[in-house]
């Protein structure tokens, strides 16, 4: 099937899935959202000659060689990855950065080895406390620096992979070929791609991706001074009907997807009538962890008119998705359920 992403600027690609990609569990690698902050690798390196280099607070320094990662026992699990401009432009109050509506996000199933293999072999030394991710990406005139981004150690060795397959076909260049990393249930920022260098520190990494960018600040207030965007909002999405459609009086199935990063989403629910009645949508397919859930609701659209369609999801914790989002000077987290209505018409 052609897919027809929605460009939001070509140099560097960015890109977002187009709605019609968004009806499946998995996203495929060719409709998966595509995010870069600089000049991205146009050839993939050879792996004969590629390596991963660990250092910093370890032990000893490594050099993994591609079989070496190949040699490390295999992992496979499905993760939602959502870039953490997704959204953006629906904030009722404007905010820079990529115009993204729904389609910052997909999930797909990677294949791969846990990072705690590979800092076991390297052995972290005591004081080490993050762990930071250095992409083999370029700086453009943007980016004063390489995308370099750091987690805390504890999410590195509970629940972070590298991944070299995605959907079961190596990892595509405009992902990270040969390997990225992925911090499970985490914003895209945290899941550097085309990684080549580990660096374990006793801080968290500094530079322009860590202290300008990523961070949930407002007016007035200095970025760094803002908590780093981690795991994913929760947050549903409407996948069907879609944006301005005109459909004949019946039943309308609304479907979509929910998530909540590290969290389970247990419950969706949609609201025909502006929010004042919720009614519970029923989960299709897959359950796994750090992957979206896919629902749906049959509604019995029995009086032409316009609408607007809501759907809220609710977390193992009782946690109830915002009705309106949260807004933030980089527009980030948006999870508001008015802010991704879905207008449509009844004849
Ligand atoms: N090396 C490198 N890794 C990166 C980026 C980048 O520009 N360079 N962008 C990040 C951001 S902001 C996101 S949302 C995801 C996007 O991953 P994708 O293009 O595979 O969807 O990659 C992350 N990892
Ligand atoms: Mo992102």
């Amino acid at each position: 099937m052609k897919v027809n992403m929605r460009i939001m600027s070509p140099k560097p690609l960015n890109a977002e899935t187009p709605v019609a990609n968004l009806q499946s569990w998995i996203t495929s690698n060719a409709a998966f959202f595509k995010r870069n902050q600089e000049v991205i690798m146009t050839d993939p390196v050879a792996l004969e000659t590629w390596q991963l280099s660990i250092t910093g607070l370890v032990e000893k320094n490594l050099e993994l060689s591609f079989d070496d990662i190949l040699a490390i026992p295999k992992i496979e699990v499905a993760n939602t990855m959502e870039c953490s401009g997704n959204g953006r432009s629906l904030l009722q109050q404007k905010a820079s950065g990529n115009p993204w509506t729904i389609g910052g996000v997909g999930n797909a199933v990677w294949g791969g080895i846990y990072l705690r293999d590979v800092l076991a072999r390297a052995g972290v030394l005591p004081e080490a406390r993050h762990v930071s991710f250095e992409g083999m990406d370029n700086p453009d005139s943007k980016s004063p620096t390489k995308f370099i981004r750091s987690i805390p150690l504890e999410k590195a060795m509970d629940s972070t992979i590298l991944a070299y397959e995605m959907n079961g076909e190596p990892l595509p260049l405009e992902h990270g070929y040969p390997l990225r990393a992925l911090a499970l249930g985490w914003t895209g920022a945290n899941c550097v791609k085309w990684l080549g260098t580990i660096t374990l520190l006793d801080r968290p990494a500094t530079g322009f991706f860590m202290d300008k960018v990523y961070r949930v600040f407002q007016k007035g207030e200095e970025p760094q001074s803002g908590e780093v965007v981690t795991a994913l909002s929760l947050k549903s999405i409407i996948t069907s009907p879609e944006l301005g459609d005109t459909l004949p009086a019946g039943t309308v199935v609304i479907r979509g997807a929910a998530f909540a990063g590290e969290g389970e989403v247990t419950r969706v629910e949609v609201s025909v009538d502006n929010g004042a009645s919720w009614n519970d949508a029923l989960f299709v397919g897959p359950h796994e962890r750090y992957a979206w859930r896919r629902w749906e609701y049959p509604w019995q659209a029995a009086k032409p008119g316009e609408y607007t369609i809501m759907a809220r999801a609710t977390d193992e914790r009782g946690t109830v998705q915002p009705l309106t989002a949260s807004w933030n000077v980089l527009g980030y987290g948006n999870n508001g359920s008015r802010e991704h209505g879905v207008t449509i018409t009844i004849v």
